[in-house]
């Protein structure tokens, strides 16, 4: 755990979150100011600062986290959905702890793609 990781303290249940699922090494929460009729995060229980330090050190953990994406996306009844992972500060991270934004219900690739 990392000291003033908001992510970190959601992990350990000392600050709430709305939880929506959980595997071994990983759990799912909505995002505080969703941007999708479906936002949740997922989040690797481990502290990384980003998704591709969390792919290096920690392999099997990555491969969860994106296999819980589908979980996720099932549960809340949507086949088809988008993945974001913010990268850096000038890329729109704000919290430096690996998480990938699962967003359903509407195509945000059009957006910028
Ligand atoms: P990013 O820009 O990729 O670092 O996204 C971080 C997301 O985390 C952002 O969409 C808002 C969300 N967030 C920040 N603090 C909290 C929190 O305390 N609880 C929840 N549920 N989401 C948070």
């Amino acid at each position: 755990m990392a000291a003033d990781c908001i992510f970190c303290k959601i992990v350990a249940g000392e600050i709430p979150a709305d939880v929506i699922a959980e595997s071994e090494h990983t759990i799912a929460f909505r995002d505080i100011n969703p941007k999708a009729p479906v936002h949740v995060l997922v989040v690797p229980k481990v502290h990384e600062r980003d998704a591709a330090s969390l792919a290096s050190a920690e392999p099997a953990v990555a491969a969860e986290l994106l296999a819980q994406t589908r979980v996720v996306a099932t549960q809340e009844g949507y086949e088809d959905y988008n993945l974001v992972f913010n990268t850096g500060a000038n890329a729109g991270q704000t919290v430096f702890h690996a998480h990938v934004h699962v967003l359903a219900g509407v195509d945000v690739s059009k957006l910028f793609l």
